[in-house]
């Protein structure tokens, strides 16, 4: 199974987003922290130099301490990055600090760009920012399907369609967006993914797996959640879509615990 998701949606929302480039003062470019590295979009960062501020998104979701080395990662590297949990909205002066920041003095109200891929939290982001729920938001990607300019206090906001690129050439990181949601579910075999979630989490995170499901099987994780779950067909077969679903439901709402499934960024660890 390749996966493989760039809609007619994205191809418009990619051309609107180049056009409004020309337009803006600075682009958040918003990064999912479970996968600092797979959730940003290569196409988004060869589109512009104008000042950019990454805000990684769902902290409250991933591994903390990965979160921090990414942020060090980056500012070793001369960007600029916030860890968000939006759900709280804690960090929303924090943000506008850093925007304020990071641009000059002008006689009007900055104009910015809210990139990302999709499910990212980019609508969320900017309901926060502007105080209002102007902006539609949903756990499922392509929600925002539009340009849309919403105003908070001292800046205008562009919300955009989450966009992600034509080909993944790496299809662990596709496994990856789909797991978090930012690829639509029905393209993706949900078992597939969630196998490769159980093999992942049985690497890194052990405690967590066995916390969540008690002892596996070896070979056979996800027929054991199954059974464990109650998740079977007629005839007490497991039904493994149904338990891929459990198992990437737990994950996508935290009942896992903190997971990162990027792990530590390249230079980490070399003083
Ligand atoms: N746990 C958690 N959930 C979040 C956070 N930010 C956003 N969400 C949830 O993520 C989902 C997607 O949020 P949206 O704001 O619609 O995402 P988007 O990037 O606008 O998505 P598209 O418009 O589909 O591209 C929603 O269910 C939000 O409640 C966060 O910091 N933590
Ligand atoms: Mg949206």
């Amino acid at each position: 199974m390749t996966i493989q998701w760039y809609p007619g949606h994205m191809t418009r929302a990619k051309r609107m987003i180049v056009e409004e480039l020309k337009i803006v003062d600075a682009v958040l470019e918003l990064i999912d922290a479970r996968v600092p590295l797979s959730s940003r979009n290569p196409d988004l960062q060869s589109l512009t130099t104008k000042p950019r501020i990454l805000v990684l998104t769902k902290k409250d979701l991933a591994d903390e301490s990965l979160t921090q080395e990414w942020i060090e990662y980056w500012k070793s590297q001369g960007e600029l990055a916030v860890a968000v949990d939006l759900l709280q909205g804690k960090e929303v002066g924090t943000i506008n600090r850093v925007i304020r920041s990071q641009l000059p003095e002008m006689r009007r109200d900055p104009r910015l760009l809210v990139a990302g891929i999709p499910n990212v939290g980019k609508s969320t982001l900017i309901n926060r920012l502007t105080k209002r729920r102007g902006a539609k938001v949903g756990a499922r990607p392509g929600v925002t399907r539009g340009k849309q300019w919403l105003t908070a206090p001292g800046m205008q906001l562009l919300d955009s369609p989450g966009i992600l690129w034509p080909k993944f050439e790496d299809q662990d990181a596709a496994r990856k967006l789909a797991i978090i949601a930012s690829i639509r579910d029905e393209v993706v075999d949900q078992a597939d993914i969630a196998i490769w979630l159980l093999n992942f989490l049985k690497r890194e995170y052990p405690e967590k797996l066995n916390e969540r499901y008690g002892s596996l099987s070896e070979d056979y994780p996800l027929e054991d959640i199954g059974r464990k779950r109650g998740c079977l067909l007629k005839g007490g077969l497991v039904d493994y879509d149904q338990a891929a679903v459990t198992v990437l439901k737990d994950f996508r709402t935290g009942k896992l615990g903190r997971i990162t499934l990027d792990g530590s960024p390249p230079q980490s660890g070399v003083k």
